[in-house]
């Protein structure tokens, strides 16, 4: 067991990103077994769930004729528009039936507001409205943090550069995530974890 000022933050590894689901992300299902391990070893677990009402202005389909996967612009700056994905109350919103979610301390929705997405688990995309995360781990005493999950090159990563700036001591298990990898987002991802000062470890 690892001491207790680390949190392991389990990322969205939810229907809607694993194969089959409305946003899959190629083998997000492969990294289960590691993050079932993984929850037994700290002190500290937090999973995040993707929850989006069906009106979300990320979704393509609340564009009229835009394309899933096209870029829009959003009073907030550049925001993908993605296919329908993690609909609150929906099968694809739900956590991975392997997923061991019982051993869990807290579940940390993001992206319930229909303006605004949030890819990070402590700031949605305007990188000011905060979601909460940063409170709980700091009233926990947690310094360090260890994510995991999907995807690495838009949630896992938008999370990591934003605890690296909040203060956290930040590493990215690179073998326990899975990314999307539109246009080059993963090697953007992984140069600005890097410049953040985000550890990436296999
Ligand atoms: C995610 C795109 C849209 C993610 C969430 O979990 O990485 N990506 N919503
Ligand atoms: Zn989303």
């Amino acid at each position: 067991m690892r001491p207790e000022h680390e949190a392991l933050i389990v990322v969205d590894i939810q229907n809607d990103f694993c194969p089959g689901g409305l946003l899959a992300v190629a083998d997000g299902d492969a990294i289960i077994p590691s993050v079932n391990a993984l929850l037994d070893d700290f002190p500290v677990r937090v999973l995040t769930q993707d929850w989006h009402p069906a009106n979300h202005l990320s979704f393509a389909a609340n564009h009229p004729g835009a394309q899933p996967f096209s870029l829009t612009q959003m009073p907030y700056g550049p925001q993908v528009l993605w296919p329908v994905h993690c609909v609150q109350g929906t099968d694809g919103a739900a956590f991975h039936r392997e997923l061991r979610t019982g051993p869990a301390d807290l579940v940390i929705r993001k992206g319930f507001r229909p303006q605004i997405d949030s890819y990070s688990a402590f700031f949605e995309n305007d990188h000011k409205t905060p979601t909460g995360l940063e409170g709980y781990l700091r009233n926990r005493g947690v310094t360090h943090l260890t994510l995991v999950g999907l995807a690495t090159d838009f949630c896992v990563a938008y999370s990591a550069v934003d605890a690296a700036r909040l203060g956290f001591s930040v590493t990215v298990l690179e073998g326990a995530c899975r990314a999307i990898d539109l246009n080059g987002s993963l090697a953007q991802a992984r140069a600005d974890m890097r410049a953040a000062g985000v550890t990436l470890k296999d």
